[in-house]
């Protein structure tokens, strides 16, 4: 996160970090891409991120080289990429994926704490200049790589048509997108934070608004980080979590 400040036990107890090793090493996990836990045994995460690697969910810390009894790590069941999801030199369509976790002996998988809670799909749009938050454990303007601690930043929505001017990202945007965070930047997501969440409230309660897909770099004028677009995937979400 760019500009962002960090973050503290619980609040974004939905956050998620998504690591991986090669298969069949004995290396450690690394952290490679946030995510955002929809139900007990459901992430939501950009398709962008899933390789061929062997891959493990952390839950509910706030600083990964910590270790933390309110830490869950839990296993990867089933990987679920959006059928439509397509990769261009300049952006992602359809950037999203499902992780089912492995489930315990009571058919539940992470176990609802204080530090780990399920966000809510959204139910209906937020208006333009809605202010939201990201976090995750992405660079930084300081340190490039990823920060060992969680961060968060309130973004604000941007309108589609003006993410959609020819002087930020043009027709290269669809509607599968959604754009957050300035167009003066210094602000915003960036490498790691991709499969994150975009969170927006209302009435006390969270909902899982955007996925940290791309963006020209990250922090710069004009350009504003580009969201996976949850509410086109409500349907799509939920088809695959109740028939799998
Ligand atoms: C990335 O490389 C990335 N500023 C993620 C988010 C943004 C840019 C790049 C948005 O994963």
């Amino acid at each position: 996160i760019f500009g962002g400040r960090k973050s503290l036990p619980a609040f974004h107890p939905w956050q998620a970090s998504f690591q991986s090793r090669p298969k069949g090493s004995n290396l450690n996990f690394t952290h490679s891409c946030g995510g955002t836990l929809i139900d007990s045994c459901w992430i939501l995460t950009a398709a962008h991120c899933i390789d061929e690697d062997e891959v493990r969910v952390e839950l509910g810390g706030v600083n990964l080289e910590k270790d933390d009894p309110g830490k869950q790590f839990l296993e990867v069941e089933k990987v679920i990429v959006h059928e439509n999801f397509t990769e261009t030199p300049d952006a992602l369509y359809n950037d999203i994926a499902l992780l089912k976790l492995r489930d315990g002996v009571n058919g539940r998988c992470a176990n609802e704490t204080q530090s780990v809670r399920a966000v809510c799909l959204p139910n209906e749009t937020f208006p333009d200049e809605s202010h939201c938050t990201i976090s995750g454990y992405g660079a930084t303007q300081k340190e490039s790589g990823v920060s060992s601690q969680l961060l968060e930043a309130k973004v604000l929505l941007i309108p589609q048509r003006r993410c959609m001017s020819q002087n930020v990202y043009g027709n290269i945007m669809d509607d599968s997108m959604l754009c957050a965070g300035y167009m003066q930047g210094k602000i915003d997501s960036c490498q790691g934070d991709s499969g994150g969440p975009l969170v927006c409230e209302k009435d006390q309660t969270h909902y899982i608004y955007g996925v940290v897909s791309w963006g020209d770099r990250c922090g710069v004028k004009k350009k504003p980080g580009v969201y996976t677009r949850v509410t086109k995937f409500i349907d799509w979400i939920n088809e695959k979590m109740y028939s799998t």
